[in-house]
């Protein structure tokens, strides 16, 4: 595909491509299904040497909660993620207003521990992120840019061929529609005063056009390029045999079901689910060749907030639920019918 051939090979990727191999062919001679999960926003730099770039709301919860919920099912997990977004089991102590020191207190001889409110809940998480550890099925790769993502997923996905139809794509992350060509990017920190700005050459970037993100009289003007459908190649060529699920992102109520469905029906993968900005965190859209269905979470079930340091109670009576442990189990049975019954996807012309 062009996109590669004019945009540059992360260094990050030799390194973490090779890790990623070597878990691949243990988890594949161990017959262990593996899911790519894709988790937090990607980053557009305007500049090569970068001061400035776009950036998306994705805190990369939606990711790390449902890598756990599929290393819970049996999965081992590429956790292909913005770096610093939040990771599995060391989310439930990232919260931005508290501390992971606010949970360790210091023992009468003066050593540190966790402490007593927090034990069990801290136990239950450490047994599972030690099980995670003990087994390797756990690979932590991070990403920041939108073109590290892109190259990222193609190379794991082609890596991941081998293991055919038990490879599981779950692509949660905010993926910018938009970026900067390689060749239409400054090297240098745009200048924001006309003093200096002037000193700019027009054509700096290399390219016939202007550089992607230039000034204008006091006016930074900002004029990107659309990113290729990568869903499409990853489909059709870099991962055939694989289960893909994808997420469409909206904020007007009315729009999503229709953007969900024509999302399905453009790349005929397996599964897109929809979520609204506002009601991710309890309620999605899935909607599959098998048809459509809103999970939804009981109002009594759903976290108020992220506040508190004890998470997994709200108000004290009820036991929040995540609305991952249902999406999860919901893509589990459906792979597993993929994988005894054959491919279901909607093929063009089937
Ligand atoms: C999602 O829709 C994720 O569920 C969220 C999760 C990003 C909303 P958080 O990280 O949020 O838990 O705060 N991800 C996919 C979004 C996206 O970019 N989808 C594309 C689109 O909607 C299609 S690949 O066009």
């Amino acid at each position: 595909m062009e996109y590669f051939d004019n945009n540059p090979r992360p260094p990050s990727l030799d390194v973490h491509s090779e890790t990623a191999r070597t878990f691949i062919e243990q988890h594949a001679s161990q017959g262990r299904r593996v899911a790519l999960v894709t988790s937090g926003g990607t980053t557009v730099p305007l500049e090569n040497q970068t001061v400035r770039f776009i950036d998306n709301f994705s805190a990369g919860t939606r990711g790390a909660t449902s890598a756990e919920y599929f290393l819970e099912s049996g999965y081992a997990v590429i956790f292909l993620h913005r770096q610093f977004s939040l990771l599995p089991y060391a989310r439930h102590y990232s919260h931005s207003t508290n501390c992971f020191l606010d949970y360790m207190t210091f023992s009468s001889s003066g050593g540190v521990v966790i402490g007593d409110e927090y034990q069990h809940q801290m136990g239950d998480v450490l047994a599972k992120y030690k099980n995670a550890k003990q087994e390797n099925t756990l690979l932590l790769l991070p990403f920041t840019t939108v073109n590290e993502y892109l190259w990222h997923l193609r190379d794991l996905a082609m890596s991941m061929q081998p293991l055919g139809p038990n490879s599981l794509f779950y692509l949660a992350a905010a993926v910018s529609d938009f970026f900067v060509p390689a060749d239409r990017m400054v090297e240098h920190k745009i200048q924001s005063s006309e003093e200096f700005n002037s000193l700019h050459k027009p054509g700096e970037a290399g390219g016939a056009e202007p550089p992607a993100a230039h000034m204008e009289g006091k006016k930074l003007v900002i004029d990107l390029d659309p990113v290729p459908k990568f869903l499409k190649l990853l489909v059709d060529r870099w991962a055939p045999r694989s289960m893909i699920i994808s997420f469409k992102l909206e904020t007007d109520p009315s729009m999503l079901a229709d953007k969900a469905r024509y999302a399905l029906k453009k790349y005929s993968h397996h599964l897109v689910i929809g979520n609204l900005l506002a009601t991710r965190k309890y309620e999605v859209l899935l909607v599959s060749a098998g048809g459509e269905k809103w999970l939804r979470l009981p109002e009594n079930r759903r976290s108020r907030s992220v506040t508190k340091l004890q998470d997994g109670v709200d108000g004290g009576d009820h036991e929040v639920i995540e609305i991952e442990a249902w999406i999860v189990p919901e893509i589990e049975k459906l792979h597993t019918q993929m994988i005894e019954k054959g491919d279901p996807r909607i093929r063009d012309g089937a």
